[in-house]
């Protein structure tokens, strides 16, 4: 049972990466760790089976596996919001239903891609999965994908079960616009991480993203920063996080979190192909850019990292 009202689902959430084995099966206990790392971290809930977390090279089950492996692990402790998106409605419904029973506060979804649907069928994407369940669903537009617009968003926000939106973007007036129009209890969560300050400052209610799986704690200082209006701070953390973010999006990702997390002293498993795994010795500039940002900022928020 869903525990959690959409409106208490706030602040920094990781989009939780699927850790595998080195033979590219679900690691259940290494997802059980990392877990355990964030919430000590200050992870305030987890967004599951993204893009993040490697969706889209799954099967049905295994993405039914993570979201109950994770929701009895976290046990009632932070929400927790389950990513069901497919090109196809029926599967969707199906992985949405059983978000619902494993105890999923909500459902996401992209919208259907690789093929041009029309703006109705988009609708009706959202429409048929969000009624078929009683928890709320938050739309994911990733505006660079160019698929739905302002209407299309406020079309398929009108519809009961759409509560929030996840919102991925390196611009936000378009967010703060639809922050205002679709009311206060209508969640907006910032989706890039680059821009997290700039999210919170913007009206965003929380931020869902990968980074928040490695440094979940540089982001916390952000949102802490961002509730005090101490713009000093939050833009000294952003601008330090951006760095970081920046030096590891030279290298594939998200293979490369996998390594960055076991950098802080966790065994953060590995991803599945076609993403490749790095060998550590392969990520030996990365290292060091990441250590010179942990000098130029003096930053005790990255002093457990062995770099
Ligand atoms: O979930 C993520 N966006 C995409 C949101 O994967 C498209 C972000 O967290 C980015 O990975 C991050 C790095 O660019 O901002």
């Amino acid at each position: 049972m869903a525990k959690y009202d959409i409106t208490q689902i706030k602040g920094v959430i990781p989009a939780l990466l699927t850790f595998f084995d080195g033979q590219e099966n679900l690691d259940d206990a290494c997802t059980r760790d990392m877990l355990d790392f964030m919430m000590e971290k200050g992870a305030d809930g987890f967004y599951l089976t993204g893009s993040t977390g490697a969706c889209f090279t799954m099967t049905m089950e295994e993405r039914m596996h993570v979201v109950e492996t994770v929701i009895n692990h976290v046990n009632g402790r932070k929400p927790i919001i389950v990513h069901v998106g497919d090109i196809g409605t029926k599967k969707s419904i199906e992985l949405a239903k059983q978000a619902e029973k494993a105890g999923a506060d909500a459902i996401s979804s992209v919208p259907p891609f690789y093929w041009r649907f029309s703006k109705d069928d988009i609708f009706h994407y959202y429409k048929d999965i969000s009624e078929s369940v009683s928890i709320p669903m938050v739309v994911y537009n990733i505006v660079l994908a160019g698929i739905m617009d302002r209407d299309l968003i406020c079309r398929i926000a009108s519809l009961e079960n759409v509560r929030g939106l996840k919102y991925t973007a390196r611009d936000h007036d378009e967010m703060g616009y639809l922050k205002e129009i679709l009311g206060k209890d209508f969640m907006i969560y910032s989706g890039c991480d680059e821009m997290g300050f700039s999210g919170l400052c913007s009206g965003a209610d929380g931020l869902i993203g990968s980074f928040y799986n490695v440094i979940p704690d540089v982001y916390k200082g952000i949102e802490a920063a961002v509730k005090a209006s101490d713009i000093k701070k939050g833009m000294r953390l952003q601008k330090m996080a951006d760095e970081f973010i920046f030096a590891c999006l030279k290298y594939d990702f998200p293979s490369v979190l996998h390594n960055v997390m076991c950098w802080r002293g966790l065994s953060a498993g590995h991803t599945r192909r076609p993403f490749r795994n790095y060998a550590d010795s392969e990520l030996d500039g990365l290292k060091k850019e990441l250590a010179a940002i942990r000098e130029k900022y003096g930053a005790e928020e990255l002093a457990d990292f062995h770099f």
